[in-house]
């Protein structure tokens, strides 16, 4: 006899998905039951937050829904940061979340895990909200859970469903839910005719591309009209990929640096696509756009932190609305020549401050992957580098949890990311604190052979905030982190590991891709921030 758990494993095979993700309780034990006889493949986790950085590293790295499976109160409430960081990259993840009984939820009845109201903990923070309250409804409310957390701009979404409708014997057969697409708005053409006049006027134009490119799939459309429009691309910390680095208009991602600020300043017409603009893209939001285009799928995000003519509308197809109405333009050496030089001016910078470490780890780390590598980096010094000045090569394989900043999530994503694209190469760089969020994911990686690579930068602390702390206190305090030796520790998770140096790096990361299933390198290493060019910086071409 089938349970409810049958109708919502039943419902996910017919709506396309192929993995799941989470950590089992007691009440959502119908659901595992279900999962015995389905076909998706079940990936564990040893805590909540791990399987919800997993689910959103999978949600970012294919684009697919990824389902979140969890338990109700204690463990809802671990994975709460992982669905903000969800939220805030606008990873299509699914939470599907127990609940205590049905009639029972809201009245303090003392049931173990209860809360008052677990919903309310995720209002503020999913994209949508709803509930279950029978077998009967299951089905249609993950088929709206799949198309709510899909459309642009996608995000996660979170559906309760209690403990007793998990479990109760159902004669609901037959789902009659299929795969959902996402829904593709555009803006009006009075909107989209106005945008491309003001683009076709512009001399000096300049796209300016957010995350939402990679997630709309729209980097053709916007390779395409940054040709028409002769226009160098720009991008947030984010966006990174949705241009390539090989590309003679792509200037790059370091919005912090001032040939960055005065190409964005100086430019006539900036196109902001799929990007908030936000605080830390935008010193503070204190840029001055001359006149700003903004196209975003959500109306409120319009002007939000800029005025701007708004596009409300998806990125791919918004692009490719107004590719059919400017003006294509010939090919322009000049613009090359500035983005060329722009490029150079950020390179020479490193070497002329004395960081010649820094990037060189990148450059071995990007030599040793191949080009289609999926790179996670975390809230770690190397990965404040790495968001500004690695490289970008195609969407979906740059994943930072610059969403909301959140430490810790770089091995769970690179988990996640292996299982959603399994051919790809996928390496996380976590430094020494932030992977003491994760470590025991190693034992995960271990049993289900996910075979995702971890180097951990080792300063015995929290560098991040020692340079912060040394700079704006003159002094640091509880910061430094004894830590343990990674190398033995990943070792007594049964998985292969090496110590290694700046200058081995390379052939040791080449050793950990060689590793069949999992690996880690530890590399203990004292790295300084990123250093922008600064307005006042000598030399600088401001
Ligand atoms: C969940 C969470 N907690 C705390 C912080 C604050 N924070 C940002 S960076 C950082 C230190 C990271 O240390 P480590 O991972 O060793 O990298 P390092 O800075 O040493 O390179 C901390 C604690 C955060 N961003 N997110
Ligand atoms: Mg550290």
């Amino acid at each position: 006899m089938a349970i409810g758990g049958h109708v919502v494993t039943e419902a996910l095979e017919d709506l396309g998905a192929q993995h799941v993700f989470g950590l089992p309780g007691f009440h959502i034990l119908g659901l595992w039951e279900g999962l015995r006889s389905s076909s998706l493949s079940y990936v564990g986790f040893r805590t909540e937050l791990a399987a919800a950085f997993a689910a959103s590293g999978y949600a970012r790295a294919t684009g697919r829904p990824a389902p979140l499976l969890i338990s109700t109160g204690p463990g809802a409430l671990i994975s709460l940061a992982g669905m903000m960081e969800a939220a805030s990259s606008h990873d299509p993840v699914v939470g599907i979340y127990s609940q205590i009984p049905d009639d029972a939820i809201g009245k303090g009845r003392g049931f173990p895990h209860e809360l008052r109201d677990q919903a309310a903990s995720f209002a503020p923070i999913v994209k949508w909200l709803g509930a279950a309250h029978s077998a009967e409804q299951i089905p249609a409310v993950l088929q709206e859970a799949f198309a709510q957390a899909l459309r642009p701009p996608s995000g996660p979404v979170y559906v309760e469903i209690p403990v007793d409708v998990l479990e109760a014997e159902t004669t609901v057969t037959a789902t009659g839910v299929g795969p959902v697409e996402a829904e593709r708005q555009v803006p009006p053409p009075g909107r989209l005719n106005e945008a491309a006049r003001l683009l076709d006027a512009a001399s000096r134009p300049v796209i300016w591309a957010g995350g939402g490119v990679g997630r709309s799939g729209a980097a053709t459309e916007l390779r395409a009209l940054a040709e028409a429009l002769q226009a160098p691309v720009v991008m947030s910390f984010m966006g990174k990929g949705a241009i390539t680095d090989e590309h003679p208009l792509a200037v790059g991602s370091f919005c912090e640096d001032q040939p960055f600020v005065d190409l964005v300043t100086n430019a006539d017409v900036v196109l902001a696509v799929g990007t908030e603009l936000g605080a830390e893209a935008t010193r503070d939001h204190s840029i001055e756009f001359a006149e700003l285009i903004q196209i975003d799928a959500a109306p409120e995000r319009i002007g939000a932190t800029f005025p701007a003519l708004g596009l409300v509308g998806d990125a791919k197809a918004t692009l490719a609305e107004l590719l059919v109405r400017v003006t294509q333009r010939r090919r322009d050496q000049q613009v090359e020549g500035l983005v060329a030089r722009i490029r150079d001016e950020v390179s020479a910078n490193h070497q002329e401050r004395g960081h010649e470490l820094e990037p060189r780890l990148l450059e071995t780390i990007e030599a040793a992957l191949p080009t289609d590598a999926v790179n996670v980096f975390d809230m770690t010094i190397l990965g404040y580098w790495a968001a500004s000045y690695y490289r970008s090569t195609s969407p979906r394989r740059w994943l930072y949890p610059l969403g909301s900043g959140t430490l810790g999530y770089a091995w769970a994503a690179a988990l996640g990311a292996k299982v959603g694209v399994p051919d790809a190469v996928s390496f996380a760089v976590m430094g020494d604190g932030g992977s003491l969020y994760a470590l025991q994911e190693l034992a995960s990686a271990r049993q289900q052979d996910i075979a995702a690579k971890l180097l951990v930068i080792d300063d015995g602390g929290y560098g991040v905030l020692r340079g912060y702390q040394q700079e704006s206190y003159g002094g640091t305090h509880g910061v430094d982190l004894v830590q343990p030796d990674f190398k033995q520790l990943a070792e007594a998770f049964g998985v292969p590991a090496r110590r290694t140096s700046p200058d081995r790096l390379g052939v040791d990361i080449e050793w950990s891709l060689e590793v069949d299933g999992p690996a880690l390198l530890t590399m203990p290493a004292m790295l300084d921030m990123y250093e922008p060019i600064s307005a006042d910086t000598v030399g600088s071409e401001a």
